[in-house]
């Protein structure tokens, strides 16, 4: 049988009670990838006590389920900081895009990548992740739109996923923008999309379809055809929805049991009460938000009062958010959005990873995932108050702690 495993002498933010779920002097036993108890010291009972095999001393850290981050574009080669700077010249984000820049220009330097560059440039991102207690990344497609360079991205992400102490979630998001070759046939390349999927999902390189639902994305329409593809195959929906305008995307996607709804700047609050009901995830991109100089709020007190789940992401990319810290955009979750530190600590964890699907992660109780982190932090509403730098102590990984 599998060695137990236990872990003692910190206070666990267990996260399981809709609040922090503090347990002082706290322990947890993991037997394997699997968290076989968690408690109170004290109550440890001791059938249990007797049979563990080996012991860590936490250090009186604090300790939460490893964080999750549900939302990002990690795999493309080059950067836009030169678009940086034409915006603060002026120039819009919209109007760079209709220029052809934006996305398209990120497509041309990741086309033109080899699988081993773009896998050394994600490898570094995704490490950066990981060292602020990151152990569930999602990473989507979208830089390559053509099925090859489509399919070399989603290799890139399955490789971190097996050669690195993290869980990775795929998500194919053919429908990022119209790439060149496709330049004003829109409806086209839509079918072009459709077709690759099932082969890359043949090839198991899918965990989840997106599409960029926008103004100077794809219509509603559009939209609806990449999602009718991804169900017709089984495969879970998520939508890029009314960040720069209002296509009512969410309700769509909301109607088909999409997993998540992201960005929501431009949600209208008659939209909400259907994504409550068909238990889609609100995904929070303060990142975004902040680089794009956005001055339109998502509806959060509508979502809360709602009881939408809300989760907080990095949206990393090189376009709107080059950030690789999940905790500064908890902390901007609070500062900007309004959200409490308890909801942020819950959208980078619990909600993040239904945002996913997942539901073997994101807090502390038996039976789920042994992926946590232990801060040199007393309470776990530090997390959203400290910005620009972070406590990791140490992080385990499915029961076994990262080199
Ligand atoms: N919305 C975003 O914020 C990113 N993609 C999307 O659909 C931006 C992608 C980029 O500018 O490269
Ligand atoms: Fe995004």
């Amino acid at each position: 049988m599998t060695n137990l495993v236990l872990w003692r002498s910190a206070r666990m933010a267990t996260l399981t009670d809709n609040g922090w779920g503090l347990i002082d002097h706290g322990a947890m036993l993991t037997r394997g990838e699997r968290i076989e108890w968690v408690g109170p010291a004290s109550e440890m009972p001791a059938e249990l006590r007797q049979r563990v095999d080996t012991e860590h001393d936490l250090g009186h850290t604090l300790v939460t389920p490893g964080l999750v981050d549900c939302h990002s574009h990690l795999v493309y080669a080059g950067n836009r900081a030169h678009e940086f700077e034409l915006r603060l010249n002026g120039l819009s984000y919209e109007a760079i895009a209709q220029a052809g820049g934006g996305i398209r220009s990120t497509v041309a330097a990741t086309r033109a990548a080899t699988e081993e560059a773009l896998f050394d440039s994600a490898e570094q991102r995704a490490r950066r992740l990981m060292a602020e207690g990151v152990t569930t990344l999602e990473i989507k497609s979208g830089y390559g739109l053509s099925l090859e360079a489509e399919a070399r991205c989603l290799r890139v992400a399955r490789r971190l996923g097996r050669e690195l102490p993290l869980s990775v979630q795929t998500t194919f998001l053919g429908a990022h923008a119209v790439p060149p070759d496709f330049d004003g046939r829109a409806d086209e390349y839509i079918d072009a999309v459709c077709d690759w999927l099932p082969d890359l999902h043949a090839q198991g390189l899918v965990d989840a379809v997106d599409a960029f639902c926008d103004n100077i994305g794809f219509s509603l329409a559009h939209t609806r055809r990449v999602f009718d593809a991804a169900r017709a195959l089984g495969l879970p929906i998520k939508l890029h929805a009314e960040q720069l305008s209002n296509q009512h995307g969410a309700a769509m996607a909301a109607s088909l049991g999409a997993l998540s709804c992201d960005h929501l700047e431009h949600l209208s609050e008659a939209d909400i009460p259907l994504m409550r009901r068909c238990g889609t995830v609100a995904v929070l991109l303060p990142g975004a938000f902040y680089f794009l100089r956005e001055t339109r709020l998502p509806p959060v007190a509508a979502l809360r009062t709602a009881g939408v789940p809300m989760a907080v992401s990095t949206d990393h990319n090189p376009g709107s958010s080059p950030s690789l810290s999940l905790l500064l955009m908890a902390s901007m979750a609070c500062t900007l959005f309004r959200l409490t530190p308890l909801e942020a600590v819950q959208g980078i964890t619990l909600n993040a990873a239904r945002a996913l699907g997942l539901h073997d992660r994101g807090k502390l109780a038996p039976g789920q995932r042994a992926d946590f982190v232990a801060w040199n932090l007393d309470h776990p509403n530090e997390l959203a108050y400290w910005f620009g730098h972070h406590a990791v102590a140490r992080t385990i990984q499915e029961g076994r702690e990262r080199p």
